[in-house]
């Protein structure tokens, strides 16, 4: 095995496929071992205040927001680090242990920045303890479930860490049945809607409104952080975190993670809302909506597939 420069391990064509993980329950969660070997370090995480968790549930717009934030505190300070850094290690994702990829606690630990970005797609119950003893300020990015679906069927088939999907009537039972990594959406995107009811340093964002005027959002994301830059700098900011271009940037496209076939499916594929029309049949739509309305029981947590 070969290194790069950063040390990340390199996965060469001639190698062997990576075999897919299988996916199994943990504390009540479907995981895969990429995201429990490495349990007890993570659940001893020591965060710092000043630290900035961004939780989603996969596929909801984790890298365009951890982009928006990365280059509000450091576009103008370290930009070396935003041309020469993959984002996935300027905001590391706390819980991964998986080959050739750096253990996302260590990459955490080892942040030269303040605040540290870190990504998690825990669902609540499992977000180390030791953030909440911080008052730590945690983004939640929320996206409807039919086009998050369709995203992570399409994320299962060009990543070999994930588990194969199959094709998408079988992925999209599975995650009807919340058998898919990282568990159910229902419980992810409601436990931390409960929890922002009684914390008050959760902002509780959605990919559809970044979406419909990312300027707006931008807005609301500095209030709550505090942050006041000026008007050309969120323009910049913006602009800089348009799909396409986000789509060109090598440190934001995931194309330096050897795990991932981006000829089968780019990571940054569509960047759209509604594309779940292309996928669902209607008698398909028909179920998801009826199995949606059992599950979804809180009147104030409201999601749109259209825009
Ligand atoms: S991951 O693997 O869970 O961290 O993926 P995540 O970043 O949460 O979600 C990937 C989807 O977000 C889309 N994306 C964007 N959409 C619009 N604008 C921008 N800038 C942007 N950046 C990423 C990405 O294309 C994935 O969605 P789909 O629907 O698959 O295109």
């Amino acid at each position: 095995m070969n290194r790069s420069i950063r040390g990340a391990l390199l996965w060469e064509p001639e190698m062997e496929p990576l075999p897919r993980p299988t996916i199994f329950e943990f504390h009540g969660v479907y995981m895969t071992n990429y995201f429990t070997e490495n349990w007890d370090n993570i659940q001893s995480f020591e965060a710092r205040p000043s630290d900035i968790v961004i939780a989603t549930f996969p596929k909801a717009g984790t890298t365009w927001v951890s982009y928006i934030l990365d280059l509000l505190y450091f576009e103008d300070v370290c930009p070396e680090r935003i041309a020469s850094i993959p984002i996935h290690e300027r905001v590391p994702f706390l819980e991964i242990s998986a080959p050739f990829h750096h253990k996302g606690k260590d990459l955490a630990d080892q942040l030269p920045t303040t605040p540290r970005l870190i990504k998690t797609h825990l669902p609540i119950q499992f977000l180390p303890k030791s953030f909440w003893e911080h008052n730590c300020r945690i983004i939640y990015v929320g996206r409807n479930a039919k086009d998050s679906a369709v995203s992570y069927f399409h994320f299962g088939r060009m990543n070999f860490i994930q588990p194969d999907p199959l094709n998408w009537s079988t992925f999209l039972q599975d995650f009807k049945e919340d058998k898919i990594v990282f568990g159910s959406w229902y419980d992810h995107v409601n436990g931390w809607w409960e929890k922002k009811q009684t914390y008050s340093n959760i902002h509780y964002m959605f990919y559809e409104d970044l979406t419909e005027d990312t300027g707006r959002e931008i807005d609301k994301l500095c209030s709550f952080l505090g942050l006041s830059p000026s008007a050309e700098k969120k323009e910049r900011v913006a602009t800089g975190a348009k799909f396409d271009n986000m789509k060109q940037d090598k440190m934001a496209n995931y194309s330096t993670v050897e795990v991932m076939d981006h000829k089968v499916s780019p990571f940054m594929r569509k960047g759209k809302v509604g594309d779940w029309k292309n996928h669902f049949t209607v008698a398909q739509n028909e179920e998801f909506d009826e199995d949606y309305k059992k599950k979804m029981k809180n009147p104030t947590l409201k999601f749109r597939t259209e825009i």
